[in-house]
């Protein structure tokens, strides 16, 4: 077989999956007990390498990645930009955000480079530049959270080892739980669920239990301009960034003419035009990026120089996720040389179900080491794969809805942003 013929993608597979989710609180509702995520499999011509990826789940999402399924065979592994440009142009025609169309190119981007890298025995780190890095710094990623998913139509009740964290006292313990289990010396709390003096009450907290480490708070635009200034003001000299108190640009740049800390944002700049007006207007100091739709590592790899370019800082945010996406995310986070801050993650919330064969990625001293075997450096466990596929099939799940699963235990509750 010819080289190019040994690097033509066969076939790509798409297996949905869910897995155990503990009830988070934010501002839409709380995480059900399952959270989905689609893992593709891109098998190529020459019979043995697969390329490996993972995305956000439901059914939307899964739709659109069986279009790129489709579309792909045939194509040459290492020609990422055509690959992209096709995905978009089979699903232009029925959706038109460049945002949602982005999820799925970056999947499918993120499979190739793990094929490239098997096949020319490298790691995604080197195919992006090169690690600058041999290990990548996370945040603990704190949550409000039950003690439970509470009984639900003859389900027991689900407990799990974190424990309650509703008030200051039980965000702190979380963050204590959260060093001893992984070594994470910075933290974010995930806000926009209790009226914003309690939120500023545990920020306090943190600071106290942790002082000088790095803190942020993420209300997911649960503030008005107002609020969230008092907010800004009331955290002077705690915060190293505020995240997304309030929706939109204009509102963002509002509070930031006020702001004393940076605000970051992984809501309303997330695509790439929207980078000139939030530029612009002013409205972030730092991108909080996401290979998942910003169009894949080597994307992300570019949008950390336009940030260099504006003088934003960089960071990462993170959605329930298992191993594929963390060995991503290192990846790319190693090869960014100016990498201003921590990136979050949601692994420890949900690493107990992954689906990569364990060993490959660890959560130590609040770093994760970048892999050095080819490609992604991870494996999958076809086992693991199997039973996670199994429980997103019985569970009927079509996609993520903190709303209604909120509601099924308060039924006056509303969705409301901004709430305060
Ligand atoms: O998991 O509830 C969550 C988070 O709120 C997630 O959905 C966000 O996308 O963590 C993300 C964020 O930084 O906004
Ligand atoms: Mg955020």
């Amino acid at each position: 077989m010819s080289a190019l013929g040994a690097a033509r993608i066969r076939e790509l597979t798409i297996t949905p999956i869910a897995f155990r989710d503990p009830p988070l609180l934010n501002a839409d509702g709380v995480h059900e007990p399952l959270a989905l995520r689609c893992v593709l499999q891109l098998a190529l011509e020459d019979g043995t390498t697969v390329g490996l990826g993972e995305s956000t789940g439901g059914t939307v999402r899964l739709e659109r990645l069986q279009v790129a399924a489709r579309v792909v065979p045939g194509m040459d592994v290492f020609d990422t930009t055509a690959i992209a440009a096709a995905i978009d142009a089979a699903l232009l025609p029925t959706v038109p955000s460049s945002h949602e169309r982005g999820w799925t190119t970056s999947a499918v981007e993120v499979a190739c480079l793990d094929a490239q890298g098997k096949l020319t025995g490298r790691p995604v780190s080197d195919l992006l530049g090169g690690a600058v890095r041999d290990s990548v710094p996370f945040a603990a990623y704190l949550f409000y959270k039950w003690a439970e998913h509470p009984a639900l139509d003859g389900r027991p009740a689900v407990p799990d080892s974190w424990g309650e964290a509703l008030d200051p006292a039980g965000i702190v313990e979380q963050a204590r739980l959260m060093r001893e289990r992984h070594g994470f010396r910075d933290f974010k709390l995930k806000g926009g669920v209790f009226p914003p003096d309690e939120e500023i009450a545990a920020i306090r907290a943190l600071a106290e239990a942790f002082p000088g480490r790095p803190l942020r708070l993420d209300p997911n635009t649960a503030w008005t301009v107002e609020t969230s200034r008092y907010v800004a003001r009331e955290l002077d000299g705690v915060l190293e960034y505020l995240e997304d108190p309030t929706a939109t640009i204009p509102g963002m740049a509002e509070v930031a003419r006020t702001a004393p800390m940076p605000l970051a944002t992984n809501m309303c700049v997330v695509a790439w035009e929207h980078l000139r007006p939030g530029v612009e207007a002013g409205a972030i100091q730092v991108l909080l990026t996401d290979h998942h739709y910003w169009g894949g590592l080597r994307r992300t790899r570019e949008l950390a120089a336009v940030c260099e370019a504006f003088g934003l800082g960089l960071s990462m945010h993170s959605n329930s996720h298992l191993g594929i996406s963390l060995a991503a995310m290192t990846h790319v986070a190693a090869a960014i040389p100016r990498l201003d801050h921590s990136c979050d993650t949601h692994y420890p919330w949900n690493s107990a179900d992954d689906i990569i064969v364990p060993g490959a990625l660890e959560l130590r001293d609040g770093c994760v080491k970048v892999p050095t075997g080819p490609g992604l450096g991870v494996e999958l466990d076809p086992d693991a794969l199997e039973r996670a596929h199994r429980v997103y099939v019985d569970s009927g799940m079509k996609s993520r809805d903190d709303t209604g699963y909120m509601r099924r235990f308060h039924p006056e509750y509303v969705r409301k942003l901004p709430r305060w």
